[in-house]
């Protein structure tokens, strides 16, 4: 018999670790992982752990006839900056990735009679703001407004949700049985925070940057103007964001893509924060002008009402809390070992 796991891409990632890590302490389930890179070696016994490229289309099929999956976490992919450095190669992994691994959790589904939950982080890129005037004028943007991104990443994800719903309704409509379809979820992620991990190839990165620099007492020349405002999350609100919408009720969703956010600020702000912190941190402000221009595209704020109403979608982690709580003890502690 074919064994059931929990399959998560990317897991090696920053989203990635922090899911392994909590999905493994329940228990309940058999994590099967995929990345390029080898799991870390505190990871080792948490997850049968494949080395292995997204775009590599027979490992996947592979991976899907020898496993029994129930529900996929599909992280695996290429962040903003890195991908205007390469938008072609991040459209391959991206969307060629996501595209197959839909495709795969399609025909499993059908296979098993039953479908296959895949849930798919997206992000606040999928939105876009012409200017700081109508950024600042539309304040908090619920899901369906200004979907005109300007990154490669920000477009990818903004189609993959959209594959992700075709899958979801209307894949084989016009085939006269109709097949039992996949169960597509995805959360739009604002930026994300972890104590543990650095982040790396996005945009969002100038604040766990100043954050972990400031701990290892380095200097940090941040690469927006202190004016920059960005919704931002502490990265255990975003495995509990990943974990509540897989487990919610179908009747109770009245979408399949939802904003969730913690909290909102601007760059000084977030300076601030640091310099309560680690008061000899040495934080100066220095705008590079084309990753400037992707953080005005994004909204400062985002409406998460829907997730809110539909999942209970609550954030444990309000600022003061994400700071003084999660972030600062722990990245302490991180950069005192
Ligand atoms: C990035 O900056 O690319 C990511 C994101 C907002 O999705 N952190």
């Amino acid at each position: 018999m074919r064994k059931k796991v929990v399959l998560i891409t990317g897991a090696v990632g920053e989203i990635g670790q922090a899911l392994v890590k909590k999905l493994a302490s329940t228990g309940d389930h058999r994590l099967l992982t995929l990345d390029l890179r080898p799991m870390p070696s505190e990871f080792a016994d948490l997850s049968i752990h494949v080395e292995g490229d997204i775009l590599d289309a027979n490992m996947l099929t592979r991976l899907i006839t020898e496993y029994d999956v129930d529900l996929i976490f599909h992280l695996a992919a290429l962040l903003s900056t890195r991908g205007e450095f390469a938008p072609e190669l991040a459209h391959q992994i991206n969307v060629g990735g996501t595209m197959k691994l839909l495709q795969l959790a399609a025909e499993q589904s059908q296979r098993r009679g039953h479908p296959v939950r895949f849930i798919f982080p997206s992000s606040i890129a999928a939105y876009g703001f012409p200017d700081l005037e109508s950024k600042a004028a539309a304040g908090k943007v619920s899901e369906w407004e200004w979907n005109h991104p300007t990154t490669m990443y920000g477009c990818n994800k903004l189609y993959c949700e959209m594959l992700g719903n075709y899958y979801h309704r209307n894949y084989q409509q016009l085939a006269s049985n109709r097949p039992v379809l996949l169960d597509f979820r995805s959360v739009r992620f604002p930026g994300l925070i972890s104590a543990f991990t650095m982040p790396s190839g996005g945009t969002t990165d100038y604040g766990p940057e100043m954050l972990h620099a400031a701990a290892k007492g380095e200097p940090y020349a941040c690469f927006v103007r202190e004016d920059s405002q960005l919704p931002f999350m502490a990265m255990p609100d975003a495995i509990t964001a990943l974990l509540d919408l897989s487990t919610a009720p179908t009747e109770s969703l009245s979408s399949r893509v939802y904003n969730v956010v913690s909290f909102s600020l601007t760059a000084a702000e977030f300076r601030d924060r640091v310099l309560a912190a680690f008061p000899d941190a040495q934080i100066t402000f220095d705008p590079d002008l084309r990753r400037q221009g992707i953080v005005d595209s994004w909204p400062e704020d985002i409406d998460d009402s829907a997730a809110r109403r539909d999942w209970g979608w609550s954030p444990a982690y309000d600022i003061d809390r994400a700071f003084n709580d999660f972030l600062i003890p722990n990245i302490r502690d991180r950069y005192r070992k």
